[in-house]
């Protein structure tokens, strides 16, 4: 393993399954309080998961399914209000500890943490949503355990735009080949790809039937000792868990 290896992680669907009992859930319950009828089904939401930004997602919809939808309120104040109202729904929801972390994602950071690895996030999400699914899943100093935490607007395009991935790596001043990335989905795969990032990809109920040409390896999960990880696709050199050894061997 070269010298300070990092590993960058997305957030939504990749460190925990948040989207459809999270997300999904606390943008109904922001509908609701704001007297819309508005109700994101489970499957409808996964339709709506293919644009990234709750904020875009919404103004999406209205655009899509409310066409004849009209208020008083100017549209980009009326979406700002009803996201800042989600992600408040949000974050009472991972303060019930109703989302947990995936398989691997806790033993992976451990262990990364212990041979000294640096540790980012790159995601779509809004920064609170992050700190607060770190602070309930790990407690709240394992927000210092990442160097950066980009997230959400700190750039101009989102996933699968590559602007977020190309913002840690300038913020870290690290080379594309001294990185892997963890992701779930198409758009984040096609995101961390343009910059010539390595992606282990491990699915989930949203994203397994996606397009993941590209990735190293493609997971259902990443597995534990006890728990072995079924691969998609990619050599996992007989490994059963993703540890730092699969991740080494992974250097070209
Ligand atoms: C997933 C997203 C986010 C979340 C909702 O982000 O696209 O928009 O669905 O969070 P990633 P916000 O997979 O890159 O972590 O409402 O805060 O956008
Ligand atoms: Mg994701």
């Amino acid at each position: 393993m070269t010298e300070a290896f990092t590993l960058i992680f997305d957030v939504d669907g990749t460190l925990a399954n948040t989207e459809r009992d999270g997300h999904r859930v606390a943008f109904n319950q922001a509908f609701a309080e704001a007297g819309l009828d508005w109700e994101w089904s489970v499957s409808l939401y996964g339709e709506l998961l293919h644009i990234a930004g709750g904020k875009e997602r919404i103004n999406f919809y209205i655009s899509q399914y409310q066409p004849k939808f009209s208020s008083s309120i100017p549209l980009p104040e009326l979406i700002s209000n009803l996201h800042a109202s989600k992600t408040n729904y949000y974050q009472k929801l991972l303060g019930t500890g109703a989302i947990p972390l995936r398989s691997g994602v806790k033993r992976l950071l451990t262990e990364a943490r212990t041979n000294k690895m640096r540790l980012a996030i790159a995601t779509t999400s809004a920064l609170p949503n992050v700190t607060a699914l770190l602070e309930h899943t790990l407690g709240k100093e394992s927000i210092s355990w990442f160097e950066i935490i980009a997230a959400g607007d700190i750039v101009p395009a989102k996933k699968p735009a590559p602007d977020i991935y190309y913002y840690v790596l300038e913020k870290m001043n690290i080379h594309s080949n001294n990185c892997i990335v963890f992701e779930d989905s198409h758009h984040g795969l096609q995101a961390a790809l343009q910059v010539g990032l390595k992606t282990i990809v491990t699915v989930n109920d949203y994203t397994v039937n996606q397009d993941f040409t590209g990735a190293t390896l493609v997971l259902n999960h990443l597995g534990e000792p006890e728990k072995p990880f079924t691969t998609l696709s990619g050599d996992t050199k007989g490994r059963t868990y993703c540890d730092l050894k699969l991740i080494n061997s992974l250097q070209d």
